[in-house]
């Protein structure tokens, strides 16, 4: 594994800082106010290329690989953690399962909007009954001639309101985790209601929502790889999923780093600048190491996964440590920062409401922890 980025990839990461320092940095705070963030970012991400990052050229995408699509979600995760989700749901929790198990039609129809930006896609897995027991979601597939028709809810669906598809997961067969299919749903479908999710804690610029199906119908082509194996594309998508939130959450520890060290070096207490006071290194130290430790186990997972190995455990290790990191070097950060880290003038309130999530969603810490445990011990503790 190298441990250096090419040329390529560092001139990629240059650039999207760029655009991001431009067109996403001085606004993020006005977007997390107003609880949405100005949707005319969303085409100029695409021409930025975030959205097609991996996906091939011939559906507008740059073909480029999982590890400078971690870089893109590092920047993305300094930048503003709501832009990051708007992009990471639509590209790799929807677009990705489209390139990996689609037909044809398929991605002619959805990839070439999802890489523009012109199209959104939203991922349709949590349920108010079942989040971290996905396995035993209850949303239902029933045959209606050759259509299909889906019966269902969810919650804490990313891009919900906004999303133009929605990969679904619905029981078709028995129970567990073979009965469930994965379906391309069109959210402006008769029957697709959904409700925004409003007074979350952190990612607050971008939509959350509530989706209530019923009896919404689809065709037969509608489904995305087989017939009850829903689950193993949902598990496979939270992979790389799992990969890139911690990618996102290096970016907020590498963002708190940043913050602490420009503030602390300037601001004066007891005729010194606090950086000078052992107390205040000790933070900056742990928020350093932390940066490096995260970004290690992302770029290890992603190499994995670019050589064609199994890389699930290795995400798993990946997303439990950055995120646990991240609300560490948030918190770290604010106490650094004093009176002035609990107000929006500086980033480092916000970093530390949107890392919250982070230990939360596409798999808590606990699951993470248990997926590791299984792989050590070969004893299953879920159920
Ligand atoms: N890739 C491909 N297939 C996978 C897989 C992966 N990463 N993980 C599991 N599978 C397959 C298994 O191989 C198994 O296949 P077979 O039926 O052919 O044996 C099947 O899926 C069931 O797997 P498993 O037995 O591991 O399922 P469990 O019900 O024991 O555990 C957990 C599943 C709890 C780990 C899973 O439900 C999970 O990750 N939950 C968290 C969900 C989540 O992240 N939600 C957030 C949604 S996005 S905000």
């Amino acid at each position: 594994m190298d441990l250096t980025l090419s040329d390529d990839q560092q001139s990629f990461r240059a650039a999207a800082r760029e655009f991001l320092d431009r067109e996403v940095v001085p606004f993020r705070t006005e977007w997390d106010h107003a609880e949405s963030v100005d949707l005319a970012i969303v085409p100029k991400l695409g021409e930025q290329g975030f959205f097609g990052l991996m996906l091939p050229e011939q559906y507008g995408g740059l073909g480029l690989d999982l590890l400078t699509y971690c870089v893109a979600m590092e920047e993305l995760g300094r930048a503003d953690s709501a832009i990051r989700g708007i992009v990471s749901v639509s590209a790799g929790l929807v677009g990705k399962p489209i390139l990996a198990h689609g037909t044809d039609a398929q991605k002619e129809r959805w990839l070439p909007g999802i890489a523009s930006g012109e199209l959104l896609g939203c991922f349709g897995l949590t349920e108010p009954d079942h989040g971290s027991d996905a396995a035993h979601l209850r949303a239902k597939a029933v045959r209606d001639g050759d259509d299909w028709l889906i019966t269902g809810e969810k919650i804490f669906i990313t891009n919900g309101t906004w999303a133009d598809v929605c990969l679904v997961f619905a029981r078709t067969g028995g129970d567990g985790p073979r009965g469930i299919t994965a379906f391309l749903v069109p959210t402006d479908s008769p029957g697709f209601e959904r409700r925004l999710v409003t007074g979350k804690l952190g990612l607050r610029g971008q939509a959350t929502a509530a989706l209530s199906l019923t009896d919404v119908r689809v065709s037969a082509d509608a489904v995305l790889g087989e017939e009850g194996q829903g689950f193993k594309i949902a598990m496979s998508t939270l992979d790389t999923g799992r990969v890139g939130i911690a990618a996102s959450c290096t970016g907020i520890i590498a963002g708190c780093l940043a913050a602490v060290v420009d503030y602390t070096t300037q601001r004066e207490q007891f005729g010194k600048p606090v950086a000078g006071y052992q107390l205040v290194q000790d933070m900056i130290a742990d928020i350093s190491v932390d940066a490096d430790a995260a970004r290690l186990l992302v770029w290890r997972a992603a190499d994995l996964a670019m050589r064609g190995e199994n890389f699930s455990i290795a995400a798993s290790k990946a997303k439990y440590f950055a995120s646990e990191a991240a609300v560490r070097a948030a918190n770290n950060a604010v106490q650094c920062f004093g009176g002035y880290g609990y107000v929006d003038d500086y980033p480092v309130a916000k970093y530390l409401r949107d890392a919250r999530v982070m230990t939360l969603y596409e798999g808590t810490s606990q699951i993470q922890k248990l997926l590791i445990g299984r792989s050590e011990t070969k004893i299953s503790a879920f159920g």
